[in-house]
């Protein structure tokens, strides 16, 4: 069953276009984290910017939560937050920190 997820993460304003620029390359780059992300039936995967305050909002499908959640234990994950780390508010892992949403609106 696919589920959809909203969630918050911040980046610094310095680093708003290097976030941006580093995500863009993260196919070539971070192939391993993309197919992490295809594995775990991860698609559908946007992040949005809020310029004003350096709020990102992701939405993504997945088609299983708990294996989505193991992404954070593949060697290509922990590369990418690590690359990314500088950027972001993250926690000790590395890991950005993240507010998952919950869905009060939705129509197909
Ligand atoms: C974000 C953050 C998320 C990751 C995406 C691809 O900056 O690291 O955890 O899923 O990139």
């Amino acid at each position: 069953m696919t589920v959809r997820l909203g969630q918050i993460m911040h980046v610094n304003p310095n680093y708003f276009s290097e976030y941006e620029k580093r995500h863009r390359s993260l196919p070539t780059k971070f192939p391993q984290m993309k197919k992490a992300l295809k594995e775990a039936g991860a698609h559908n995967y946007s992040i949005y910017l809020d310029k004003r305050t350096g709020t990102l909002f992701a939405y993504l499908e997945v088609d299983d939560v708990a294996k989505y959640r193991e992404i954070a234990q593949t060697p290509g994950c922990k590369e990418w937050w690590h690359y990314m780390a500088k950027l972001m508010d993250v926690n000790p892992d590395e890991s950005p920190v993240t507010i998952d949403l919950d869905e009060v609106f939705h129509m197909d």
